[in-house]
């Protein structure tokens, strides 16, 4: 090692596992990245993925100066130039369409970065536009509705305890592949056999045997999107076998008992069928979850972004409370984060307004993203005609992508802040890019709050900033003032906020929480001092405490989530025929090589695929592909009512039959992108068969598993 090399310790933000890295570099070079050894809460682990932030960093195709779209192609602007001219653009758009004109999108990796969580919102807010959407509708947004409903915040949501738990119920996740969501969990292969060797079970309900399942001590086939019918059927036995014993939540929820009437009607005789499982075995899961000291039913991806995502989450919840395995050790926990924003932030409104087109309900001020191309499309006043787009790939992310594609062409003024040229910021007139992940200055304000351990950490930025470069929040700042100043509003307090920064705020919640080190109040100088942070131990019993409801109760809402068994109940109850239409249920999969649709411009993490096919396949079962005349590897046109991709076959017993599995954020082949090694990775869209009129009506959540799918093949093999 020459003098020059020098070792940070920082944090991976590319999931939600927080990983605690080493970085050496060499200058402004980073020569390697490897997994922190004594940062307490990873203690060493990382996946692949960790060197991808290397890979981000030194990006040819990376985006650093402000770009503006002009006849003669992408010209470079400076920062002030670009910012003014970004305001302006959307001050005209107002001034011309009206405020909601304007609409912003935010994307996953902003959940990531603290500038944009806790400076992002001044810019949302010097916008004035209601017109907001995220990730959030599709994704996790039926946790939050059941967290805002029960325990009055809608980040208030509980994590399993992994550490401790007897009986881990996985639905709908695949945290081996996803390295865990709603649960930071570093390790969690680890952490997964660790259950099963201190004689606990790992039980995963999955319509593929996924790689979670393989490591588990068993596997349960379910038809996509019939969870809730199982959760009903679950709950059912529960009462029926004298087995609900819910302990002191009952003082906390005092109508527990009024749930029996309510699964009544579902007992697992009666759903088996429908959710491809049999009676016996339902009624064994349930039983053994009882018998187990500790016990956890935590259901994610799966079980959330589909027709009845919201129902499931809540009877998720049910199901945990009235085994006594909420805020038990060992059950779903909440957690204890030292900076804490929940006190500080939106706990989350339902339905304050509608949208234009469809009066689909807001929640905590976003309306679904499956109604954006529409509100795009559809003429009259508070049409959008500009668009805002941070940290996201909604093209190909969100249902029916080629149609929102159709309808960023028709807007007048586009913006994305973004460090790519992707499919979405292809259509900005111009991209302001923030510096990389390793670049800025770094503290969980999300993840520490779903994490299974209590833990603080602080990774200052690796390299010095240099003139040229930003970060998210000085855009989304130097944005904000600009907006405030055209609309002839104060600007007063913009000068206290460049000088604070976010981490001054970070540096502020912590010296709010009751943590003490050596005595001392935490704050950031003394994280700086610890950079592999500071473990603060296990999660803890936190009832009533942990509920934001004035009356500290958990209020089950019935009215508000049992109003969906009527929507339930006419799906799979109704006395129609069943139509044998020969389709298949079309789910989604991550691979642990991938983030969404952003790190195929990685030649290490797309390089190596199994047997010559790209990650991008179509899984099918073998009696599936017989019935089809599908063969291994053939290609196959998979169509919906929205559209139609032609993919290759991958014929696997890993898929319940009936059932097809593809990924997301594949599909780099349009034009006008910058993504070399992507382009030659190009793979096709998944949403480009997913459906924008199909939603889980109760969130508006968008159901991108268990979409209805025709399969044919297109040639031969070989
Ligand atoms: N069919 C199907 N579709 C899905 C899913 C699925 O399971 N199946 N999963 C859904 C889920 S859970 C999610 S969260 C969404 C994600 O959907 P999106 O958030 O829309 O998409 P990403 O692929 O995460 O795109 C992130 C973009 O942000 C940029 N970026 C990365 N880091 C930063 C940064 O620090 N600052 C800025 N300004 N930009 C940055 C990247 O270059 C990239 O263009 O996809 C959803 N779509
Ligand atoms: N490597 C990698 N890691 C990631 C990401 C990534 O893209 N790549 N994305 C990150 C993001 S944004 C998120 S939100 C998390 C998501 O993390 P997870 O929730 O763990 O998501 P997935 O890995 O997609 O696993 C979802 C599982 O649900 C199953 N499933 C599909 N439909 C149904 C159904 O109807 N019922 C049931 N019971 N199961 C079903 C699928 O077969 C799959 O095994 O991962 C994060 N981590
Ligand atoms: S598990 Fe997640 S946080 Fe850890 S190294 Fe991999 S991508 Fe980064
Ligand atoms: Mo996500």
């Amino acid at each position: 090692m020459t003098d020059s090399t020098q070792k940070h310790y920082s944090t991976c933000t590319l999931c939600e596992a927080m990983c605690g890295i080493e970085v050496t570099t060499q200058e402004r070079e980073i020569l390697s990245i490897a997994g922190d050894k004594q940062n307490p809460f990873s203690e060493g682990h990382v996946c692949p993925k960790a060197m991808a932030l290397k890979d981000l960093y030194e990006d040819p195709d990376r985006v650093k100066k402000p770009l503006e779209k002009t006849a003669s192609g992408w010209q470079e602007l400076e920062w002030d130039e670009a910012l003014d001219k970004v305001a302006q653009g959307l001050f005209d758009v107002q001034q011309k369409h009206g405020t909601e004109s304007v609409a912003t999108y935010l994307g996953n990796p902003n959940a990531h970065n603290m500038g944009s969580i806790l400076f992002g919102p001044y810019f949302y807010r010097a916008l004035r536009s209601h017109n907001r959407y995220s990730a959030t509708s599709v994704d996790q947004l039926p946790h939050h509705i059941v967290s805002r409903q029960l325990f009055g915040h809608q980040s208030q949501i509980p994590i399993p305890d992994i550490d401790h738990t007897q009986y881990f119920m996985i639905i709908g996740g695949n945290p081996l592949a996803s390295n865990g969501s709603i649960m930071t969990v570093p390790h969690i292969k680890r952490r997964l056999k660790a259950v099963q060797s201190r004689g606990g079970k790992v039980v995963v309900v999955d319509p593929k045997k996924s790689e979670t399942a393989d490591i588990s001590c068993e596997h349960h086939f379910i038809k996509p999107g019939t969870d809730a019918l199982l959760l009903l059927a679950m709950l059912n036995t529960l009462f029926a076998e004298g087995l609900n014993k819910p302990g002191k939540l009952a003082e906390l929820t005092p109508k527990l008992s009024l749930i029996e009437a309510y699964v009544a009607p579902y007992p697992a005789s009666r759903v088996a069928t429908l959710t491809g499982m049999d009676e016996q075995e339902i009624k064994d899961i349930v039983r053994g979850f009882c018998a187990a000291e500790s016990a956890v039913c935590y259901g994610r991806m799966g079980a959330s972004v589909q027709a009845f995502g919201t129902l499931t989450q809540y009877l998720i919840m049910l199901f945990n409370i009235l085994t006594g395995n909420l805020d038990r050790q060992g059950g779903m926990m909440f957690t204890q984060p030292a900076a804490d924003l929940l006190p500080h932030s939106g706990r989350g409104t339902i339905g304050q307004y509608h949208s234009r087109v469809r009066k689909l309900p807001a929640f905590a001020g976003e309306f679904p993203v499956s109604a954006l191309a529409e509100e795009i499309l559809t003429e009259g006043e508070g049409q959008i005609k500009g668009m805002v787009i941070g940290a996201g790939n909604p093209i190909l992310t969100t249902p029916n992508g080629q149609q929102l594609d159709t309808a960023f062409e028709s807007l007048e003024f586009v913006v994305a802040v973004d460090f790519f040229i992707t499919e979405t910021s292809r259509h900005a007139n111009i991209i302001l890019p923030p510096v990389t992940a390793l670049e800025r200055d770094h503290y969980d304000v999300v993840f520490h709050n779903f994490a299974v351990r209590n833990s603080t950490k602080f990774s200052p930025a690796i390299f010095e900033p240099s003139d040229d470069s930003r970060t998210d929040w000085q855009i989304y700042l130097g944005l904000a003032e600009r907006l405030d100043a055209l609309n002839g509003a104060s600007t007063e307090k913009y000068a206290a906020l460049w000088q604070k920064e976010p981490t001054g705020v970070v540096n502020d919640l912590l010296q709010m929480s009751d943590y003490r080190h050596e005595g001392e109040r935490l704050n950031i100088d003394l994280l700086k001092r610890l950079p592999h942070g500071i473990d603060l131990g296990p999660l803890r019993e936190d009832l009533p405490n942990a509920i934001y409801h004035s009356d500290k109760q958990i209020d089950l809402s019935f009215d508000y989530f049992m109003g969906d068994l009527q929507r339930l109940n006419d799906t799979y109850f109704a006395d129609k025929p069943a139509e044998e239409n020969g389709q298949l249920q079309l789910i989604g999969r991550r691979h642990l090589k991938t983030n969404n649709s952003w790190l195929h411009n990685s030649q290490r993490m797309v390089k190596g695929t199994k047997g010559g096919l790209s990650r991008c396949t179509a899984q099918l079962h073998p009696d599936d592909a017989q019935r089809l005349a599908v063969t291994d590897k053939q290609m196959i046109t998979v169509s919906s009512r929205v559209g139609s991709i032609q993919i290759p076959a991958e014929i696997t017993e890993k898929i319940m039959p009936g059932v097809i599995s593809i990924p997301h954020g594949w599909g780099h082949n349009k034009k006008g992108m910058r993504w070399k090694v992507a382009q030659e990775h190009a793979g096709v869209s998944v949403n480009d068969l997913t459906d924008e009129m199909v939603l889980d009506e109760l969130s508006g959540n968008a159901v991108l598993n268990g979409v209805p799918v025709s399969v044919t093949p297109i040639e031969s093999a070989n």
